[in-house]
């Protein structure tokens, strides 16, 4: 083969392959001449003109090209020709249904004079459409939202007329507001009748458990069962309501002496404790009733009201059927939980803790090895509480977590740093409602890395009643303490149920013997004996033992013989400030 044939020949080829490739391509393309004559097409061009290649080649593009649903040229010559339209682009519907649209784009091509064009159109039927469906998305959800405040308006309207009607839907009964004015009208009329009144708040025990088990439905048809219950035992005049929820209020007047409301009260819980059957349960239902009365002494309705719901809450906790009489005594509980509450959250904006220490030591040799922190609330009214009477009141408020925050940190702040303590450890009380708190081992950990305080000299003590049911997640962050060294104490030895399950079970370095125990030494011999098999066990185990509460020499002489490790208590020092 010759030079000329070739090139001729790999000309070709790189021809065929360019062929093939255009071939590939999805969109359609053309080129044509500078009069806009077709000169060369790809298939996907010739499928979209619906022509074969034959027909259009030589022809003007205008005409090959389909046509807009109108009739009209896609393209027409003054755009081609006119003077700046070297390129352009335009977006064209061919068809609606289905919808068929495209791009088409023109371009000279670079260096030919007079200038051939390339063609190409693009489908974006399917973009168009997805745009469309977004949009009608975007209207329907408009008009769902409509729809919604519509409904919130409704939801408003029923609730206010309701409210007017002054009746609860789901019993009848007269709701709050039908109360209030009819507790407002009857204490007026006491100042002349001279009798007395009795607010009679009753709670539905269980109820939520009732509502929870077995639905709502049947939760409703409940509590109008209860209604009805009520009503039969009370007398014509009597006024019951529902504040909604399980409560319900008794207002009855014209009594002759305080004693005859828990006499209603009984009647009630009588006629509401007959069998109601609920799924498969035979249940026997009963009350929570406090009791407020009021006489020609002025009380308003809102606080003989509160008096009653105060009186409920006591009922509920002395787990007490007979109605509970509101009182000074409950008065002042709650005056003193207000106190204390205040007093908490005094200590977590960093106000009035103070942390007290006592020695704990090694009983061979007498030396120090740590100090248990007890902390102590200073009151608004400067009395130092006891945390036996605060610390209930943080874990029912929720705010145990803080508050045990602060406590840490000032124990490694204030203690942690003193010379005087030197290398010695730090025991801390830990309260159960913490492991609850599944940030509670990072937590710890952060306060020992801020104030760079050594996790090995940190012992935590848990009371033993408390991690009995917490969840395994518990026991996993007790490791994981442990595993940075801090060391985990059974606090109370004792005085739980398992004692010896939790033994063998939980992630343990030390056990604290209760001081009921050590107080027993020598005198119960039982209990000695339990002493001392409990701290064999203890020490077959691996773990320190640590006894609560030594006020005696003699205690101590017999904690030393049956090997126990350390010792705490009056005989060794108070607990004191720092
Ligand atoms: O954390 P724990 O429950 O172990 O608390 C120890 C309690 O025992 C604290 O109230 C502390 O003041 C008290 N205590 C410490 N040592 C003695 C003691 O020797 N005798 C008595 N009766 N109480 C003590
Ligand atoms: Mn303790």
């Amino acid at each position: 083969m010759d030079q000329e044939s070739l090139l001729i020949h790999q000309l070709r080829r790189t021809l065929s392959r360019m062929e093939a490739a255009m071939a590939s391509i999805q969109d359609a393309l053309a080129i044509t001449n500078e009069r806009g004559e077709l000169i060369w097409c790809n298939d996907p061009f010739v499928r979209l003109c619906d022509t074969s290649r034959l027909q259009c080649l030589g022809r003007w593009i205008g005409d090959v090209l389909p046509r807009t649903p109108d009739g009209e040229q896609l393209i027409t010559s003054a755009e081609l020709h006119g003077e700046s339209e070297q390129r352009g682009s335009k977006i064209v519907m061919l068809r609606n249904e289905p919808l068929h649209v495209i791009e088409l784009q023109w371009d000279a091509i670079p260096d030919e004079e007079p200038a051939s064009r390339v063609f190409s159109a693009h489908d974006i039927s399917a973009l168009i459409s997805y745009q469309q469906l977004w949009a009608r998305s975007e209207s329907i959800l408009e008009r769902n939202k409509e729809v919604e405040s519509l409904n919130a308006a409704l939801r408003q309207s029923q609730l206010r007329l309701a409210r007017e009607i002054r009746q609860c839907p789901v019993t009848g009964l007269p709701n709050r507001r039908a109360l209030m004015e009819h507790l407002e009208q009857a204490l007026n009329q006491l100042t002349i009748s001279r009798r007395q009144l009795s607010v009679l708040f009753c709670d539905v025990n269980r109820f939520k458990e009732i509502n929870d088990i077995h639905g709502h439905d049947a939760g409703d048809e409940f509590l109008i069962e209860i209604s009805r219950r009520m009503r039969d035992a009370t007398r014509h005049g009597d006024l019951i309501s529902r504040l909604g929820g399980d409560e319900f209020v008794v207002v009855s007047g014209h009594l002759n002496s305080p004693s005859q409301a828990q006499d209603i009260a009984s009647r009630i819980q009588r006629s509401v404790g007959q069998p109601w059957t609920i799924g498969r349960e035979v249940i026997r239902p009963t009350l929570s009733i406090g009791i407020a009365i009021a006489d020609a002494e002025s009380v308003s309705a809102p606080e003989l009201l509160r008096r009653a719901d105060l009186a409920m809450y006591a009922a509920k906790a002395t787990g007490q059927l007979a109605g509970y009489y509101y009182n000074d005594n409950i008065a002042r509980k709650q005056e003193t939980s207000i106190h204390i509450l205040q007093a908490i959250r005094e200590a977590l904006g960093g106000q009035g803790l103070e942390l007290h220490l006592q020695p704990i030591r090694q009983l061979l040799t007498d030396q120090v090895r740590g100090h248990e922190v007890l902390v102590r609330l200073r009151s608004p009214d400067d009395r130092l509480l006891s945390p036996d009477l605060f610390i209930p009141h943080a874990e029912k408020s929720r705010l145990i977590s803080p508050l045990a925050d602060r406590i840490l940190e000032q124990a490694l702040r204030d203690i942690g740093s003193r010379r005087e303590y030197g290398e010695r450890n730090i025991a801390v009380n830990i309260s159960p409602l913490e492991l609850a708190d599944n940030e509670f081992a990072r937590r710890i950990l952060k306060a020992c890395e801020v104030h760079r305080f050594d996790p090995s000299r940190l012992q935590l003590e848990l009371t033993e009643t408390a991690i009995i049911d917490q969840s395994s997640h518990a026991a996993e962050m007790l490791a994981e303490l442990r595993r940075e060294g801090i060391r985990i104490h059974l606090d109370d030895f004792g005085t739980g149920y398992s004692s010896f399950t939790l033994l063998s079970e939980l992630p343990l370095d030390g056990i604290k013997i209760d001081i009921s125990f050590t107080a027993a030494l020598g005198k119960d011999s039982r209990r000695t004996a339990v002493v001392e098999s409990a701290i064999r066990l203890c020490h077959d185990l691996g773990l320190l033992v640590i006894a609560e509460g030594i006020e005696t020499e003699q205690q101590r002489q017999l904690l030393l013989s049956f090997g126990c490790d350390d010792g705490q208590g009056y005989l060794f020092g108070h607990p004191a400030p720092p």
